[in-house]
């Protein structure tokens, strides 16, 4: 039988130019990855940003794959089709053509300089939990020990 590998699932977020279009491409790209199975993609939802600086409104969604790729050459997939899309390593908080957040990595944990996994924020935004809620509600958080749809329910309820 075929190794799945990891369970794996992933924000993406853009806020330049045609947000949808840029979104589509990152799958593309992730879809032509080797080692990378798409599972699902969520619906894409049209978010207010959480910023300290005025920006446009983002396009943000989630996507569940499976891996046969380490976590930090994952990590290095995502990178490079954020760098390959024209982002800038500014790391400002800004607009971006493409943002592509590793959120969970199966049950791994991880906290490195430029990687924390579990995303660190991910239980205090909306943007990231309600496309989690649509394809993961009962998958539990690795640190919180508590699911998708109770995280998501905390915040909003
Ligand atoms: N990403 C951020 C900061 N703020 N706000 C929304 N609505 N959506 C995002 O994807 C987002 C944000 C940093 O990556
Ligand atoms: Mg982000
Ligand atoms: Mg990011």
């Amino acid at each position: 039988m075929m190794d799945m590998g990891e369970e794996v699932y992933i924000g993406v977020g853009s806020n330049m130019g045609d947000r949808w279009h840029h979104i589509q491409e990152a799958i593309a790209l992730l879809h032509q990855e080797p080692c990378c199975q798409i599972c699902q993609v969520s619906t894409l939802i049209e978010t207010t940003p959480v910023s300290s600086i005025t920006q446009p409104h983002f396009l943000n969604g989630a996507i569940h794959l499976h891996t046969t790729l380490s976590m930090l050459d994952f990590w290095i997939v995502t990178c490079t089709i954020e760098k390959k899309m024209g982002r800038e390593t500014k790391g400002d908080g800004g607009p971006r053509p493409i943002d592509l957040d590793i959120l969970f990595f199966g049950q791994a944990c991880t906290h490195q300089q430029h990687l924390i996994i579990p995303h660190p924020l991910l239980h205090t935004r909306a943007f990231v939990l309600k496309p989690l809620l649509e394809l993961c509600p009962h998958f539990i958080h690795p640190i919180l020990k508590e699911s998708i749809a109770t995280l998501y329910h905390r915040l909003t309820d």
